[in-house]
């Protein structure tokens, strides 16, 4: 049993703070006897069946280019669109048994707006069979005693909300249309599951979605300026006229139900121990994280916005601010990589310069197949410890973290994930390790994403599934990283990486997995850049000898292939004369001592057998 006492275990970490990767690394940390291990999915990423069954469209169908529509300019990868993605739509009893198959006992999933609700609204119908699609999901997964964790909002708003009339979270009417669509969802679902969350990640669709235009609803929805805080201020009113829904339902309150709302943030460590340089990176989690999470637990916005931001940033009425304190049971955090913070004074009014402060990556940073996911094991410690202490020791429930690898591999290269392998044992070390040794409340820890799907603005071009998708066959194959976290959830424990590295990828010896008993040999050569990479993280070899040796490496990559396509060709040259040995044997034959008249009683024409031309009947 582990013992946690919050007030003893005050760990202020040094400033700042220069640790590498993999640094140091002991597998086998205990989790608390009670806590959550999941998988994660949302709705338009996963489901396909877009205009089935009477779903209306989303701004992510008309966003992506869906059908006919034409993508937003902001689509980056056109040709992708989740009309049909992974088709968990039509295949969603095989994924339930899938999560089952892997020892899952939790999945977090979000319902979809427009299948439930095609206009939005009460007045435009309920699509029936959108609802008694949850029913069958939800109680599929109850009956392979898997907890159900539902989302209400993860991205996907009906279109008819998002016109020039009515302008998504733009526009204070969709408040109440939100209200609506949770009580639907309470109501059908609320004595079947006990957790909810309100909104995934009001940061990223906000500044993203109605600042940027890299997700929907984009163009001409944007101004980087003023509306994400216009949007993010309706999503926080959304979001604390659910809860009061929420509370107030007698389904829900038999059944025992916790609502909270997923929040996103990388950690941002001060560049150096200045106090202006702390201060920037302090400023820097307030924009992204206290923006959201302030007024719903401390009552109002950070006073760095408030201050910076002047009419640029809506106000609470005190029965709003009232309304939204407290308006959540549990922390729920979406947390991928990091980044130092240094001052950056200007006089701009942009979401991106409103911190003052300017971000950067430092070289021991490994990089994922998303330019902005840098992994960080260290800064989500940090960020639990930082969450813990600002929020008065809430409940935290890790409900994203993940690392994407490209969405060109092949199955055969997916599923051997060693980066993702080494990613989650690191960070969920680092969890582990807030804690045991900080003691942060942390409740929860679901992984991204049960399996590749419809990565928004990137389409397949990144895979974040420890299941590996193939969007062509729809077949699904565990990746090593579903089997070390079977492992861990099995243990509840960071489960020992080295066994499920592949012997040849250099991190197994990184690692010193090879001195272990029982765990996979690595060649010499891996063994080599492997410990180079190690070391040009702790600046001991000049760039160029790893450059050689990454080149060694690929070398005997390309050897490998070339051997294999040896082979594979040798194999085909031999299966083809086997081929015209067995037609060959097989044509028909006449027996030589049948060459005269044929007799009633024999065959003139015999099967042909290669070593049997004359069986005993003939004899
Ligand atoms: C999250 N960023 O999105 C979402 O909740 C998931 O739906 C998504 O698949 C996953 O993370 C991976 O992208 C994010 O730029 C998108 O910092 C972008 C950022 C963070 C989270």
């Amino acid at each position: 049993m582990l013992t946690l006492s919050h007030s003893t275990l005050a760990i202020d970490f040094p400033m700042p703070y220069r640790g590498l990767y993999p640094s140091s690394y002991v597998p086998g940390g205990k989790f608390p006897d009670d806590f959550i291990w999941g998988l994660g999915t949302a709705a338009y990423q996963i489901e396909g069946a877009w205009d089935e069954d009477g779903r209306g469209p989303s701004i992510w169908d008309t966003f992506s280019g869906a059908g006919s529509y034409e993508p937003n300019e902001g689509h980056e990868v056109k040709s992708d669109s989740g009309a049909v993605t992974c088709d968990h739509y039509h295949r969603m009893e095989e994924d339930v048994r899938l999560m089952a198959s892997l020892g899952l006992k939790n999945y977090r999933f979000s319902i979809s707006w427009p299948r439930l609700l095609p206009t939005g609204t009460l007045a435009g119908g309920i699509n029936q069979k959108g609802v008694a699609f949850y029913h069958r999901l939800i109680d599929a997964l109850r009956a392979h005693g898997i907890t159900p964790f539902v989302t209400l909002f993860h991205w996907d708003l009906p279109q008819a909300l998002q016109t020039p009339a009515l302008r998504g979270w733009l526009d204070r009417r969709i408040v109440p249309h939100f209200r609506v669509f949770a009580e639907l969802c309470f109501e059908q679902y609320g004595d079947k599951v006990r957790y909810w969350t309100t909104f995934n990640e009001a940061w990223t669709f906000t500044v993203l979605g109605y600042g940027t235009g890299s997700k929907a609803p984009g163009r001409p929805y944007i101004d980087i300026s003023t509306f994400p805080y216009i949007a993010g201020h309706h999503v926080l009113l959304a979001h604390a006229e659910a809860v009061e829904a929420f509370r107030a339902n007698s389904k829900v309150r038999a059944n025992g139900g916790q609502i909270g709302i997923t929040n996103n943030c990388d950690w941002n460590e001060p560049a150096s121990s200045s106090a202006a340089d702390i201060a920037a990176a302090e400023r820097a989690n307030e924009w992204w994280l206290a923006w959201f999470a302030d007024p719903i637990w401390l009552g109002s916005y950070p006073a760095s916005m408030v201050a910076r931001l002047g009419s640029r940033l809506p106000t609470f009425t005190a029965t709003e601010a009232a309304k939204l304190r407290g308006s959540a049971d549990f922390f729920g955090l979406n947390h991928y990589g990091s980044q130092f913070a240094r001052e950056n004074r200007n006089n701009l009014s942009n979401y991106w310069s409103d911190a003052e402060s300017a971000s950067f990556h430092t070289a021991d940073m490994p990089r994922a197949a998303s330019v902005w996911l840098y992994g960080v094991p260290w800064g989500l410690r940090k960020l639990l410890n930082w969450v813990d202490r600002r929020y008065h020791h809430v409940p935290i429930y890790v409900t994203e973290n993940g690392w994407s690898t490209k969405g060109s591999e092949s199955w055969a290269e997916g599923v051997v994930d060693d980066g993702r392998v080494l990613y989650y044992a690191n960070y969920t070390g680092e969890v582990q390790r807030a804690i045991a040794e900080d003691g942060v409340n942390v409740r929860g820890y679901f992984a991204w994403s049960l399996m590749d799907n419809f990565e928004w603005e990137r389409g397949f071009s990144e895979r974040f599934g420890l299941v590996y998708t193939d969007f062509v066959t729809q077949a699904r194959h565990p990746k090593a990283s579903a089997r070390w976290f079977s492992a861990t959830m099995a243990a509840n424990a960071v489960a020992d990486p080295c066994p499920f590295l592949s012997a040849s990828g250099g991190y197994a010896a990184a690692m010193g997995c090879a001195a272990k008993a029982g765990t996979p040999a690595c060649g010499e050569g891996d063994v080599a850049l492997a410990v180079a990479m190690q070391q040009e993280v702790q600046g001991a070899v000049a760039p160029l000898q790893v450059q050689i040796m990454a080149l060694d490496a690929v070398l005997s990559q390309v050897a490998y292939m070339l051997t294999t396509l040896l082979v594979l060709v040798a194999l085909g040259a031999l299966g083809a004369l086997l081929a015209a040995a067995l037609v060959y044997c097989r044509r028909p034959k006449i027996d030589p001592r049948y060459m005269g008249a044929p007799t009633s009683s024999t065959s003139v024409l015999q099967p042909g057998k290669c070593d049997d031309r004359f069986d005993s009947d003939d004899m």
